[in-house]
């Protein structure tokens, strides 16, 4: 069997090499099949079924659209098609079929035992299939490989912004000036046949979440710390070695980078981020142009910003409160916040009925590695007391945390402090779910997006 694998990947290599895309991948030739070559083999597989599902199902019905849901912006209206997770209203993210402590279990980590490598997770995404340590190991040196040199325009354009530009405008621009390299999009001009796009996909995908690390450091130290870089460490892993770049250096941050950096990637297709990466992209927008979209988008409060949010209002707490507020001021403060007409940052969510899983195994690191940071008292004090005020206003439909509760306070024990640096980084990791999810929307030759949008005028004639 392994020799087999071995025969199959020196085949599928061999092919590669002889493709104009594929330098890198032949200068992390190792023993075992690297991804494009798995992926490469499950394609014409999908394709095949797909055609199968339209042939079969393409005239039936998944559902009925009310115009609640239509005012509601598109609310439940099963749209879109995502294969790389499926979000579950009750038991939250499965990703290509697996929970997150499933996950947890069974991705390869640094070390036995350890948090799982985002790594992993992109090698699971793109094919369906566990990785082993060795294909992991591979893909993080074909990253490191691909990210190590991010070009000098890139900051030059960074650092002629105007200061106080805020880290996800920097983040989105920066994607945007790497879009010269795009493959797809010189491919696409030389006239590559649509049966080939994914090809050119994949290797910008693979460039742009190789460069993220680099490119959220480059950031992170012009913003706050002068533009005293650190280089890039071929020795790390790809999220070590953001949080090195970033100048936060020990396991237990690499640890908790590796788990945040695996958790945010995915969270099914309607979420705005990754809904505006898939709309650019159906017009055939590269990778950088898509995925500066799909930032655009995380950068609004209602979605990733709410990590930051979230912790500006926890400083409000305890500038107004203190440090150990009781559970009466907490609810008052929450009550407070409601009625002045704002949203309680990091509860809530549009498709979630129940605690967010990711919330919880932030939760579980935090009783792992900080039991007694105060910070994470405050925050399980809110996780007691914001759910019932929720229900008791009666307006939204979940009252349970969501991501974004948790994630700041993690990152302030382990001296990333900057909030408005958090949802950097939570796009450095969205960029592995929506782009894995790209690249297969050009392999299935999936078409542009058109929904059909409606007038008020329209819809009172049509339903009077
Ligand atoms: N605090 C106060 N009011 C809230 C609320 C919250 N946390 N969550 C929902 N509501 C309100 C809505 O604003 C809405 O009010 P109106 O009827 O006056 O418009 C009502 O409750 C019903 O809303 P819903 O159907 O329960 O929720 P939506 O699907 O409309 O919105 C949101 C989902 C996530 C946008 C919402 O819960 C919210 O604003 N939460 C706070 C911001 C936040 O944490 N966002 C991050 C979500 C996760 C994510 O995407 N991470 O990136």
């Amino acid at each position: 069997m392994r020799s087999l694998r071995a025969l199959r990947g020196l085949r599928a290599v061999t092919s590669t090499a002889l493709s104009e895309y594929a330098e890198v991948a032949t200068r992390s030739l190792t023993t075992v099949p690297d991804l494009k070559s798995v992926l490469r083999e499950k394609i014409p597989e999908q394709q095949e079924r797909l055609k199968a599902i339209k042939k079969q199902y393409g005239s039936k019905e998944l559902g009925k659209v009310t115009v609640d849901m239509t005012i509601g912006g598109m609310r439940g209206i099963t749209g879109l098609l995502w294969e790389t997770s499926l979000l579950d209203p009750e038991e939250g993210i499965r990703f290509r079929g697996y929970s997150i402590p499933e996950l947890q279990r069974m991705l390869p980590g640094a070390k036995p035992g350890g948090e799982p490598l985002p790594e992993g997770l992109l090698w699971l995404l793109l094919t369906g299939d566990i990785p082993s340590k060795e294909q992991v190991d591979a893909l993080s040196a074909e990253l490191a490989e691909r990210g190590k040199n991010i070009p000098a325009h890139v900051d030059t354009i960074l650092t002629d912004l105007p200061p106080g530009t805020h880290p996800m405008t920097q983040f989105s621009i920066a994607t945007l000036a790497l879009q010269p390299e795009s493959r797809f999009a010189q491919a696409y001009a030389k006239g590559t046949p649509k049966k080939d796009y994914w090809d050119p996909i994949y290797e910008d995908s693979m460039n742009l979440i190789a460069k993220l690390p680099g490119i959220a450091a480059l950031i992170y130290r012009n913003t706050y710390f002068g533009g005293n870089k650190i280089p890039h460490n071929p020795n790390l892993d790809w999220a070590a070695n953001l949080a090195h770049q970033m100048g936060h250096d020990g396991e237990e941050v690499y640890e908790l980078t590796r788990l945040y950096q695996t958790i945010h990637t995915d969270h099914e297709g309607g979420n705005v981020s990754a809904h505006a990466t898939h709309l650019v992209g159906s017009a055939l927008s590269d990778p950088y142009f898509s995925f500066s979209a799909g930032l655009n988008g995380l950068a609004g409060p209602l979605h990733g910003l709410a990590n930051q949010e979230v912790l500006r209002w926890l400083f409000d707490v305890t500038k107004k409160i203190g440090q150990e507020p009781t559970k009466e001021e907490v609810e008052q403060f929450v009550w407070d916040t409601l009625n002045s007409g704002r949203v309680i940052p990091g509860f809530g969510h549009a498709v979630l009925r129940k605690t967010d899983p990711r919330y919880t195994c932030q939760r579980e690191f935090a009783q792992k590695h900080l039991p007694d940071d105060p910070m994470f008292r405050l925050v399980s004090l809110f996780y007691e007391v914001v759910p019932g005020v929720l229900l008791k206003q009666g307006k939204v439909k979940n009252p349970w945390p969501n991501v974004d509760a948790h994630s700041g306070v993690l990152l302030q024990y382990y001296g990333i402090k900057e909030e408005n640096f958090y949802t950097v980084l939570f796009g450095v990791s969205r960029a592995i779910g929506v782009l894995s999810q790209g690249i297969w929307s050009r392999a299935l030759g999936l078409p542009i997006e058109r929904p059909k949008s409606i007038t008020m005028d329209a819809l009172e004639r049509k339903l009077a």
